[in-house]
């Protein structure tokens, strides 16, 4: 589960750059810290039942490029405009089966993966327990965004009255540039615009065999860990990492090496997202076809990390939860739809 674990009287380990954007710089600052903190709040808090601690220590479709090249700074620390076409559109998941979840040995990696992180001593397996236990899933045929759904595609649906203004504020507003993924909505929000789009939230099982592939890669561009394919951030008092070019939210598909082989970007990182789902602490061991997840509960399933979460938090398989009332300015959605509706 993520996000990480934080000490507030933890001495900051190092300093970010500046934020591409904002207000004055004393803002920007409280800003950051804020978010640091409200990031620290919003700790992963149920604990897994003991049995699934014991069990889990024990253990396509074309581009359309239809649209004119715009210019695209890729890296906000270097000088330098990529120009790229804007990455836009579905792809098509055929069915099939994979192994949704992690073995023990998975979760014990991501343990030391937290450990080697500035806060690592707070890391505890019991954080990752959740995606015991490893069982395969039949899924049908679906499709998924490419991308984020951003800001420019969320405003259509409010601009037509069919979806709610978020809540910008006046510290808010370097959120609310048209490339980047829309943030602070609530889970109902997400939905009523995947339906505006003819769609539904993904499924928890359709969004991780999305960041996975049918073998099941430990993330969307494949084994091991790399912080230039994705807008992450790190597990420490200051959950920020500007090394990946960006402090906060990045345009969506800005990082076109950490795409998954069929073109889905950023399933690490940038926003965690929204699914379906109602939380479950843990799988069932038999074989689930098109799982829908619990018939209710208190929180939504949340997934693939945001720009505060470091390697552990944006593996394919990691999870995380939150009310469905909650508005993160780290977290965000994508939009899955029927095969037909493609
Ligand atoms: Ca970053
Ligand atoms: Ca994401």
């Amino acid at each position: 589960m993520h996000p990480p674990l934080r000490s507030p009287d933890r001495p900051r380990s190092a300093r970010p750059a500046e934020p591409r954007a904002g207000g004055p710089a004393t803002g920007r600052a409280l800003a950051r810290w804020l978010l640091a903190l409200s990031l620290a709040a919003a700790v992963h808090s149920a604990p897994p039942t003991s049995e699934a601690l014991g069990r889990a220590r024990s253990a396509r479709h074309l581009p359309r490029w239809l649209f004119q090249p715009r210019p695209v700074a890729q890296r906000s620390s270097e000088p330098i405009a990529v120009l790229r076409p804007p990455v836009s559109g579905r792809v098509l998941i055929r069915a099939g089966v994979y192994t949704m979840g992690s073995s023990p040995e998975e979760i014990a990696l991501a343990l030391e993966l937290c450990r080697s992180e500035p806060a690592g001593e707070e890391c505890r397996s019991e954080g990752f327990a959740d995606e015991y236990a490893p069982h395969p899933v039949l899924l049908r045929d679906y499709a998924i965004d490419r991308t984020e759904v951003t800001v420019a595609d969320y405003g259509r649906c409010v601009a037509l009255g069919r979806c709610a203004p978020p809540p910008i504020e006046a510290g808010g507003r370097r959120f609310a540039s048209p490339e980047l993924p829309q943030v602070l909505v609530s889970w109902n929000e997400a939905l009523a615009y995947c339906r505006f789009r003819g769609g539904r939230l993904p499924t928890e099982a359709e969004w991780e065999r999305a960041a996975r592939g049918p073998a099941g890669r430990r993330y969307p561009w494949g084994e091991v860990y790399d912080r230039h394919r994705l807008n992450g951030g790190r597990f420490a008092l200051d959950p920020f990492e500007a090394r990946d070019g960006y402090v906060e939210l990045a345009p969506v598909g800005s990082f076109l090496a950490g795409a998954t082989p069929d073109g889905i970007h950023d399933l690490a990182g940038n926003v965690e997202e929204w699914v379906a789902d109602w939380y479950a602490p843990e799988y069932p061991e038999a074989t689930e076809i098109d799982p829908q997840g619990p018939i209710g509960g208190d929180e939504k399933v949340v997934r693939g990390g945001g720009f505060g979460h470091g390697a552990a938090w944006v593996r394919g398989a990691s999870r995380s939860k939150d009310v469905p009332s909650a508005r993160r300015a780290w977290r965000g959605f994508r939009c899955a739809y029927e095969a037909e509706a493609r």
